[in-house]
């Protein structure tokens, strides 16, 4: 297993919209294995491919508190969407910056399993959240999109300052 390097906003690579996955085979089930290991260890509850820039639709999530609760999503389509409920959301592509974000309440997705098999699953609370935000993901989408543009330009300004610093430090360490 390995830790892969989660891009941050506002690098372009999150802006690619992901393909379909044509094949679920082995070297898929690795990289699964790799996101659910980086996923757990930043910590968060969920990882989209887009953010490890593997630009294929699939994404992992689990929102259970003993991390035992895995799901894999594979091209997941949202069939319908129900009720609107508005939480704070975070993302391990945008540290530390936690908003208001309106979602649907409740979401039927169509999806291929890490068995390639096809389901249908409907999700509510923090896991409708969650997979509605890695499904933005798989399409270039951020939640800071769905904040004002001054909000959106004060967060890419301090990020880009803190990783600035984070080079820098680097640099005298050595
Ligand atoms: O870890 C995460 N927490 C979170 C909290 C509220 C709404 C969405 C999320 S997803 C996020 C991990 C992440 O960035 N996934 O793309
Ligand atoms: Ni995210």
């Amino acid at each position: 297993m390995a830790k892969l390097k989660i891009l941050e906003f506002p690098d372009p690579r999150l802006r690619k919209k992901a393909v379909p996955v044509e094949k679920v085979d082995a070297a898929l089930g690795t990289l699964i294995d790799d996101m659910f290991e980086t996923m757990y260890a930043a910590p968060g509850i969920g990882l989209a491919a887009t953010q490890v820039d593997v630009h294929r639709r699939f994404l992992v999530a689990d929102v259970s508190s003993e991390k035992n609760e895995p799901w894999v999503l594979i091209n997941p389509v949202i069939l319908e969407r129900d009720g609107v409920e508005v939480s704070e959301e975070g993302c391990l592509s945008v540290p530390g910056y936690y908003e208001s974000v309106e979602r649907a309440e409740q979401v039927r997705v169509r999806f291929q399993n890490r068995d390639g098999e096809e389901v249908e699953a409907s999700f509510d609370g923090l896991l409708a959240v969650c997979i509605q935000h890695e499904i933005d993901h798989l399409d270039g989408k951020l939640f800071v999109d769905y904040l004002s543009e001054a909000k959106r330009q004060r967060i890419r300004k301090r990020l880009l300052k803190d990783r600035k610093h984070r080079v820098e430090d680097r640099v005298a360490a050595v």
